[in-house]
């Protein structure tokens, strides 16, 4: 489905009811406004400092500020690599939507004419495999893959060769899920880095974490994890469709400094889009 209809339900339950009273230019509303916006994820914090800037301008600047301060959140810097393969590492807690967002991905870069593998190290989870392969036959993309028990980080290597003998221009990397708080998981992530990292310094150019919307602030510890052990260079959202409450990204972008670069929209092949900081607000303040 497209941006706006993936954020219908956050916007008509949180950002939607805040612009309209927002609209109401009444400093009374700020602060039923504030409980909105906590009962939406966004979190106490991040919250307040909203609530705080709101308070510094005129009632009638409420709604363009809030717009402005929340851009401002989300555009954080990112610098796109160009070193083919670009090699792009997705990890996070299991269901969120790893390898359905590869799957996703792979199709989008291959309408934009590049060619794409992909690397099966869920070598833990049944099925992981044939998943992975239905989606590179979806998006056209080769894929390298192993048998269960095999070590990820040896798939890793492997596909990595593979993509440099074949030219490929992106090579995208599905790993396991599993609990966070399994230190095996995260030491399976880091040994899959290092593994590349070896192969030449600049990899894994991106190490993606995909959260789920609908998880709410646990989303917030699980970036913290991941990142302290991996250093994760951004965050692919997913699940907004399937949540009404999905004002997590705030904190998260507000702490870490990561940013969005895709974002879920559904459960079908073209259900992805690059995030865009100005779209996603927009959609998500409109009320009409
Ligand atoms: N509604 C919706 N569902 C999604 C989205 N992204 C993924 N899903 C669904 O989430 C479920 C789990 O997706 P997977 O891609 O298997 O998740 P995973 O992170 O690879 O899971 P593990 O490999 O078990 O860790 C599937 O049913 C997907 O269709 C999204 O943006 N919106
Ligand atoms: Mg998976």
């Amino acid at each position: 489905m497209g941006l706006r209809d993936a954020l219908r339900r956050t916007r008509e339950n949180i950002f939607g009811r805040v612009a309209s009273m927002l609209r109401r230019k009444d400093p009374a509303l700020l602060e039923e406004i504030e409980d909105i916006l906590l009962s939406g994820d966004v979190g106490i914090e991040t919250t307040e400092f909203f609530i705080e800037e709101l308070k510094k301008v005129h009632p009638d600047k409420y709604l363009e500020r809030l717009r402005e301060l929340l851009v401002e959140m989300l555009s954080v810097p990112h610098e796109s690599v160009h070193n083919p393969p670009v090699v792009y590492l997705f990890v996070g807690v299991n269901g969120v939507g790893k390898t359905t967002t590869i799957g996703k991905i792979g199709l989008y870069f291959r309408k934009k004419k590049k060619s794409v593998l992909f690397a099966a190290c869920d070598t833990f989870r049944t099925g992981a495999q044939e998943q992975l392969k239905i989606w590179a036959d979806r998006a056209g993309a080769d894929i390298v893959s192993s048998q269960y028990g095999a070590d990820p980080s040896a798939v890793a290597f492997d596909a990595f060769d593979a993509a440099v003998s074949r030219g490929v221009d992106c090579l995208l990397i599905d790993t396991a899920g599993r609990l966070h708080t399994k230190t095996g998981l995260m030491e399976e992530m880091a040994k899959i880095k290092r593994t590349l990292n070896k192969k030449r310094e600049d990899l894994p150019q991106e190490i993606l974490i995909v959260i789920d919307a609908t998880t709410g602030q646990n989303a917030i510890h699980q970036v913290e994890i991941f990142n302290e052990k991996l250093g994760l260079t951004g965050i692919v959202l997913t699940k907004m469709d399937g949540t009404a409450k999905g004002g997590v990204i705030l904190p998260i972008v507000r702490r870490f400094n990561l940013p969005v670069l895709f974002i879920g929209t559904g459960e079908a092949p073209d259900d992805i889009e690059e995030f865009n900081p100005e779209e996603f607000i927009d959609a998500l303040l409109s009320t009409d």
